[in-house]
Order: C-alpha cells, then structure tokens, then sequence
C-alpha cells in the first residue's frame, strides 16, 4: 500500500547535465524523442547548479536526475538508468 501511494505521488525533475557530455546527449535525444519537457542545469555554466549537485548527489558526474517527490529527493546517476526510470514513469 505504501509502494503504491509513493508510485502515485507527483514528482518534478530536473537534470543535471551538460552540453557536450555525450551520457547526457543520450538522455537530451531521448527526451526530444519522446517529448517528455524537463528543466535542466548546466553544472558546467552554472556554479550554483554544480554546488547542488555535489551537495545533494554526493559526487559531481553527469547526467544525473534530481526527483522530487514530497518532501524526499532522489538523486538518479547513470544515463541508462535516467532513460529506464523515465520510460517507466511516463510510459514511454
Ligand atoms: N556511465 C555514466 C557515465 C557518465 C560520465 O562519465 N559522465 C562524465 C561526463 S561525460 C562525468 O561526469 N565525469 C566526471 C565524473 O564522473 O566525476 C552514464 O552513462 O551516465
């Protein structure tokens, strides 16, 4: 029951990303691809957004998907992972 309220809550992304990494070209073509619309933060062009990510994430790699969900953040590494968790999140 607990399982399925979380799968049920809303969640908001943000990916930490930048330009020519080719890992986080991959998840930038599947979002095109698939038309799913996230905010992203370049960690190499914005200070704050590297900050963050090492903060929260615990190391500075990209891409790497910050989820919201409630009160609780999940930090996602590992491009095929991020396609993966989308796929399954959007049902694409
Ligand atoms: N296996 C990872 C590779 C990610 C990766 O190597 N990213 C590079 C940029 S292209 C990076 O962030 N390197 C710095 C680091 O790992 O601290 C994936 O598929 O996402």
């Amino acid at each position: 029951m607990v399982a399925k309220l979380i799968t049920n809550m809303v969640e908001t992304y943000q990916l930490f990303q930048y330009q020519s990494c080719p890992f986080c070209y991959r998840v930038r073509r599947f979002l095109e691809a698939t038309g799913i619309d996230l905010e992203f933060k370049d960690t190499l062009l914005d200070v704050e957004a590297s900050r963050e990510l090492f903060e929260g994430g615990g190391k500075n790699s990209v891409p790497c998907l910050r989820i919201q969900r409630g009160c609780e953040v999940q930090w996602l590494y590992e491009s095929l992972d991020i396609i993966e968790y989308l796929k399954s999140r959007f049902g694409v």
